[in-house]
């Protein structure tokens, strides 16, 4: 088989290079491990920046975004029973929008299908071939049958675990890691959200965060131990948690009910440099990751997804590799900024074990400066709201 556009991963990354490259006239296949249904039953990011709207308007899948989604002005700090809104209209002109990853990845699949665009599910044993060089392919099989990709370039779109940046030598690639000391539960519930906005919560026992996908479906987050596993929460157990997190005059309006998804995610900041090798060009999870509290992760992923599509067109209509020759450093440039400001709110909002008072008191004096400070408030927002690509 051949194609232009090789892309190893069939999540929102791979999904949207693919669906934009089709719009410019560019052929891809997409090469999923998974069924489209376990694709779809991950439950992820939840709050999307301008530039990924922006992206999905162009490649024709925003509509249901627009029917369906929150846009939010800003959201709700709280720490103890304190709590203080960070307006981000206000500050940067801007809003997010609240719409569901998962969504997001269902009108991606949607758009492809509707397209005949080629996905190939279940692929296993991915490799790829000659990716320093001109004459770059893959193989892999699908149900013992063996395949093989004759293509341009490799997007590696496959995620954390994927097989894309192991490709890259060790002698070339240059890995940067930090693992948080603990982790987020998070679970979905068919109940009205406990406020309008989203709560991030600093508490003495932990963070907490209260997210929503619809006027009926929430989304709550506990800062947990990473020696925890979901079914060392029951139902119960977990809401009384959350309660003791919020503030009181929250915690009395929340509504709580069966949860109908509960999952344990680590946390950690990671970067893998160059995100470049030859033909190979990695995107989204494959190359970096974010603590979720800055819902960074997926926004991310589009950055990336806007940078290699804008260098592939420049290639295939201009001739010109310069778009694909800065594809790394560009990239890099704004995953860093992610990840400084994911570490940040991540070191603002959590408790970690080793904490002393005085650190305790550090983030008291930061929220406090961040409540009461427009130039403070006005960065958080730049921030929260997407850094220009
Ligand atoms: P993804 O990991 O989504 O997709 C990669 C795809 O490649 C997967 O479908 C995988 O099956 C496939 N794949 C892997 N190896 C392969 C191989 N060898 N061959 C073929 N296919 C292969 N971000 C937020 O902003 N907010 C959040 O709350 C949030 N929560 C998260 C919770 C968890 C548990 C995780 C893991 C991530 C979370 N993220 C969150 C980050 C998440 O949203 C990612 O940033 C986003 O999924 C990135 O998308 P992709 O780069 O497409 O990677
Ligand atoms: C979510 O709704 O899943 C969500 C929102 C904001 C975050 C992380 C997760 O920072």
């Amino acid at each position: 088989m051949k194609t232009q556009v090789a892309i190893i991963g069939g999540g929102p990354s791979g999904l949207l290079l693919s669906q934009l490259l089709y719009k410019r006239g560019i052929d891809s296949i997409v090469l999923e491990r998974k069924t489209k249904d376990y694709v779809l039953s991950r439950i992820r990011a939840g709050v999307l920046e301008k530039g990924l709207m922006a992206l999905l308007e162009e490649a024709g899948v925003a509509d249901r975004m627009h029917a369906e989604g929150f846009p939010h002005d800003g959201t709700l700090i709280s720490y103890g029973n304190e709590m203080f809104h960070v307006d981000f209209a206000k500050h940067t002109g801007t809003k997010v929008m609240v719409y569901g990853q998962t969504e997001i990845t269902r009108d991606l699949y949607d758009a492809r299908e509707a397209a005949d665009g080629k996905i190939e599910f279940e692929v296993e044993n991915v490799v790829i071939h000659g990716a320093d060089t001109d004459k770059v392919h893959l193989t892999y099989a699908v149900h013992g049958e063996e395949r093989r990709i004759d293509c341009d370039f490799v997007a590696g779109c496959d995620g954390f675990h994927g097989v894309s940046r192991q490709t890259i030598p060790l002698d070339v690639r240059r890995e940067y890691e930090k693992v948080y000391p603990f982790g987020w539960l998070g679970v979905l519930s068919e109940t009205p959200p406990v406020n309008d906005e989203l709560i991030y919560a600093n508490s003495e026992r932990g963070f907490a965060l209260c997210s929503m996908r619809n006027a009926n479906l929430s989304r709550y987050y506990i800062q947990c131990s990473l020696s925890d596993s979901p079914d060392d929460w029951t139902d119960e157990a977990f809401w009384e948690e959350l309660k003791r997190r919020i503030p009181a005059d929250q915690a009395e309006k929340l509504v709580t009910g069966p949860t109908i998804e509960k999952s344990i995610a680590p946390l950690r900041s990671f970067v893998t440099e160059p995100m470049r090798w030859g033909r190979l060009f990695l995107c989204g999870d494959a190359a970096h990751i974010v603590p979720p509290t800055g819902a960074k992760g997926l926004n991310t992923a589009a950055s990336d997804v806007h940078y290699l599509y804008h260098g592939l067109c420049e290639h295939y209509e201009n001739g010109s590799d310069a778009g694909l020759d800065a594809y790394s450093e560009k990239a890099l440039a704004r995953v860093w900024k992610a990840e400084r400001f994911s570490w940040w709110f991540s070191s603002l909002m959590h408790r970690y074990p080793d904490q002393t008072t005085f650190d305790h008191r550090m983030q008291v004096a930061e929220l406090e400066f961040l409540r009461s400070n427009d130039a403070a408030q006005k960065a958080m927002a730049e921030n929260y709201v997407g850094l220009p690509y």
